[in-house]
């Protein structure tokens, strides 16, 4: 079986991460790719070299020609502007928008089969945008955000209460941004749902909201530490994570911007749900039920999604 073919579109802090992480756990031969010439060669022929010490047998190259990324069989798109402190996610929109249009059109013409996930922030309007721009199947486009997100809530839990991050589960659902929905009722240690966690004076309620409150500005934590870009470790680490499931069919169920088409009550819009993610992309959205707190929160989040795709369609008309 021929070895499969990941193309990495923006070959910065995360992209480099993503290379780096998919050579490790051998998903297949990497493509970087970047508009600023000699980055993608550099970074590749680095990774190369650290191949013989690690022993992966991934070919690693780079380049600034989208003929390069033909039959790739995974696209993780980067490309684009990160924040600055005191930037929002949104204030991305115009400069990336522009970005996602060259890149749609690049993946149409080499990659047209590829399972494609988005990182490109705002992360729901511009997987939506790459999926229009690509006119790739909504089921072969999904947005990286939820993994994330939960794992972020998951860490501050089990640094809370001290336990193993093995043992707890936890579940974001909604856009990325300051609307996201942390989900505590979904959310487990060893099975224990956070609400039964706070009945048993394990955590306090005030500690919890603290927590999911960290969880929602979580980004802006980093950006704030890191002072010239963002989050890049977990963001990468949370990509192949989706990466992996679709191209080793595992079809794990993981938080992913989808396209919904009637599920959850929202229509044509991507936004951040459970999904199982296998050999047929995004295989199928889980629907759980939502108490009526947590579709109201959810229904914000959506609002402010279908906002900055209503922003997308006044800067380029052809997405209308
Ligand atoms: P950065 O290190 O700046 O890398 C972006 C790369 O994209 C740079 O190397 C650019 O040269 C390249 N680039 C710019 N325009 C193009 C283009 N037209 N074609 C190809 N490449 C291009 O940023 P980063 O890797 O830290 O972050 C990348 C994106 O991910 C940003 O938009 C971040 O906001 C976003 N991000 C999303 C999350 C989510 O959870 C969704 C988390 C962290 C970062």
């Amino acid at each position: 079986m021929a070895r499969k073919k990941i193309a990495l579109i923006g070959s910065g802090q995360i992209g480099g991460t993503l290379a780096h992480l998919a050579a490790l756990k051998d998903l297949g031969d990497i493509v970087l790719f970047d508009i600023v010439d000699g980055v993608p060669q550099g970074k590749a022929l680095d990774l190369s070299q650290s191949a013989p010490v690690e022993g992966y047998d991934a070919s690693i190259t780079g380049t600034s020609k989208y003929e390069d990324l033909k039959d790739a069989d995974v696209v993780i798109v980067t490309a684009g502007v990160p924040r600055k402190p005191g930037m929002s996610r949104d204030d991305l929109l115009e400069i990336n928008l522009k970005v996602m249009e060259q890149v749609g059109a690049g993946i149409a013409k080499y990659a047209p089969k590829a399972f494609v996930i988005c990182i490109t922030n705002p992360l729901d309007a511009m997987v939506w945008a790459l999926q229009k721009f690509s006119g790739l199947p909504t089921n072969q486009v999904v947005g990286m955000a939820g993994v994330l997100d939960s794992s972020r809530f998951c860490h501050f839990i089990a640094d809370e209460l001290n336990v193993s991050i093995q043992d707890v589960n936890a579940f974001v659902m909604g856009g990325h941004g300051d609307t996201m929905v942390p989900l505590p009722r979904y959310s487990t240690v060893a099975g224990i749902p956070l609400t039964d966690i706070v009945k048993m004076g394990w955590m306090s309620k005030e500690k919890l909201e603290e927590i999911i409150q960290r969880t929602r500005d979580g980004g802006a934590e980093i950006v704030g530490l890191l002072k010239t870009g963002s989050a890049f470790y977990a963001p990468a680490t949370s990509a192949i994570a989706m990466a992996e499931s679709y191209l080793k069919d595992k079809k794990r169920v993981l938080p992913a911007a989808v396209y919904l088409n009637g599920e959850f009550g929202v229509k044509g819009t991507y936004v951040g749900v459970p999904v199982v993610i296998g050999a047929g992309g995004a295989e199928k959205v889980v629907e759980i039920a939502l108490n009526s707190a947590e579709q109201k929160a959810f229904d914000k989040s959506v609002g402010a999604v279908e906002g900055l795709i209503e922003a997308c369609k006044k800067i380029a008309p052809k997405l209308a």
